[in-house]
Formats: structure tokens, C-alpha cells, sequence
């Protein structure tokens, strides 16, 4: 039985596992869960995944939950060149530091911008008021300074010269205020250099056609079932609090 990722490329951490199996050559069948029909929450994906994320993977009879966790299973499990996660001990441990660091920051605070700017107006049919947006702007405008001024310094990628896992799930966060509006390469001249070199590291194509679904979603936007995203009130609420 072939592999099984189950992404929605609406998410980042689906194109950051996407973009690592495609780029790998590790064979794999995609199951798509289409977060905005609430596909996350039927009977059967919760056999895959009781957290009801995406993304999840399964291999024979082994599921596997975490981007972080799936991303590492398959460079352990396929062998990956090892500049994506590296054996030497010090250098993992810089690309560990930073998927440790991401979550509570880059991914925080971009998903943040991407709900208050894109998908909060979608489910309330309301813009979100100014000074809440601007706390999150804050909040994301630190963490990409920490971002350049400790991870990235003069380096051409988080752990040197090469590209590693780090890098591909820092990118993928940062395209997620970018789908909404938030061009935050702009400005940045030292991150917009190395979000060039990612794209050059995954290759071009690949990084479009990941991003292709995630650059089009305002266009989408009033197509979109409103009575479906009911499920995401109760969260908005909270957000907005
Ligand atoms: N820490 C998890 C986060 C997964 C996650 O939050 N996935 C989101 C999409 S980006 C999701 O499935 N959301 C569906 C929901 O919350 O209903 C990971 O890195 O895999």
C-alpha cells in the first residue's frame, strides 16, 4: 500500500509535507480533506487524525499526526538528502530550534494576520477592527525580525549554505499573510533574497503549483459556502477576544 498524505494546500504545513514528499521523489497518494467543507471533521478522517488537523499521513497501518513529526518521519524513512535534516548533531539541532520556535511565532502570528484580514471578514461578512489588526501586525512584524536577526543572520539559509527543513516551513508560513493581502517580503530586502533562494532550493514550478490554490483564495472568496464555515464561528469568537 502506497503512503497517504491527507492536505488541504489551503494550509501551510500541507505544502511544507507536499512540497518535501514532491521535491523528494517519495511515492504517495494524496487524499485531499477540504478544510472549507469541514471534510476535517467526518467520521472517517478522524480514524486518520482524531486532532482533526491536516496535515496527517499513514503508512500500512502507522498514522502519524504534525507536520513536523511527518516531515521528519520521511526524511528518516526515505532517506532524504541529508541537507534537510542533518545528521551532523549541531546542525539539527539549529534546524530543531527553529521548527520549535515556529510555532508560537512565524506560524502564530502570520495565520493570525491571514484570519483577520481574509478569513474573519469571510465568516462575519465584517472587516476586523483597526486596532485589533494592528496588534497582530505587530506581533507579526517582531517575529519576522527575530526571524532575520537570529535564525537567518548573513547566512544564505537558517543553517548555512543549504536549504533544510527549517527553511521550507518558515516559507510556507510567510506566504500565508501573503494570500491575504499582507505582502510582508516587501520592505525586506534580506528576506525577499532568501525566500528566492527557497523557491530556487524547492525549484519554482513545484513552489507555484503548492502555492497556486492559497494565491487565488481571494479570488475564490465569494464562492465559498458561508453556511459551511459555520463550524469556524465559535473560533472567530475567541480570536477576537
Ligand atoms: N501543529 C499542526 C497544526 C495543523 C493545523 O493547524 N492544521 C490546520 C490547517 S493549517 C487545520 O487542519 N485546521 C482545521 C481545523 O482546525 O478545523 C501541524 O503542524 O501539523
Amino acid at each position: 500500500m502506497v503512503l497517504e498524505l491527507y492536505l488541504d494546500l489551503y494550509s501551510q504545513p500541507c505544502r511544507s509535507v507536499y512540497m518535501f514528499a514532491k521535491k523528494n521523489n517519495i511515492p504517495f497518494e494524496l487524499k485531499n480533506v477540504k478544510l472549507f467543507e469541514g471534510q476535517q471533521y467526518e467520521e472517517d478522517f478522524g480514524k486518520i487524525n482524531p486532532l482533526r488537523k491536516v496535515p496527517a499521513l499513514r503508512d500500512e497501518d502507522f498514522t502519524l499526526a504534525e507536520s513536523i513529526a511527518i516531515l521528519m518521519y520521511l526524511a528518516e524513512k526515505f532517506k532524504t538528502p541529508d541537507h534537510w535534516y542533518p545528521s551532523d548533531l549541531k546542525k539539527r539541532a539549529r534546524v530543531n530550534e527553529y521548527l520549535s520556535w515556529q510555532h508560537v511565532a512565524v506560524r502564530a502570528n502570520g495565520s493570525k494576520v491571514f484570519w483577520f484580514k481574509f478569513m474573519i471578514p469571510i465568516i462575519t461578512g465584517e472587516e476586523v477592527p483597526k486596532e485589533k489588526m494592528d496588534f497582530v501586525l505587530e506581533d507579526l512584524n517582531m517575529s519576522l525580525k527575530l526571524f532575520e536577526e537570529k535564525f537567518l543572520q548573513d547566512r544564505p539559509f537558517i543553517i548555512g549554505e543549504q536549504i533544510s527543513l527549517a527553511d521550507l516551513v518558515a516559507i510556507v508560513e510567510m506566504m500565508q499573510p501573503v494570500a491575504a493581502g499582507l505582502d510582508i517580503f516587501e520592505g525586506r530586502p534580506k528576506l525577499s533574497a532568501w525566500r528566492d533562494r527557497v523557491k530556487e532550493g524547492i525549484g519554482r514550478e513545484l513552489f507555484d503549483e503548492a502555492h497556486a490554490a492559497i494565491l487565488k483564495a481571494k479570488d475564490i472568496s465569494q464562492m465559498l459556502d458561508k453556511s459551511k464555515l459555520e463550524f469556524f464561528k465559535a473560533r472567530v469568537k475567541k480570536m477576537l477576544n
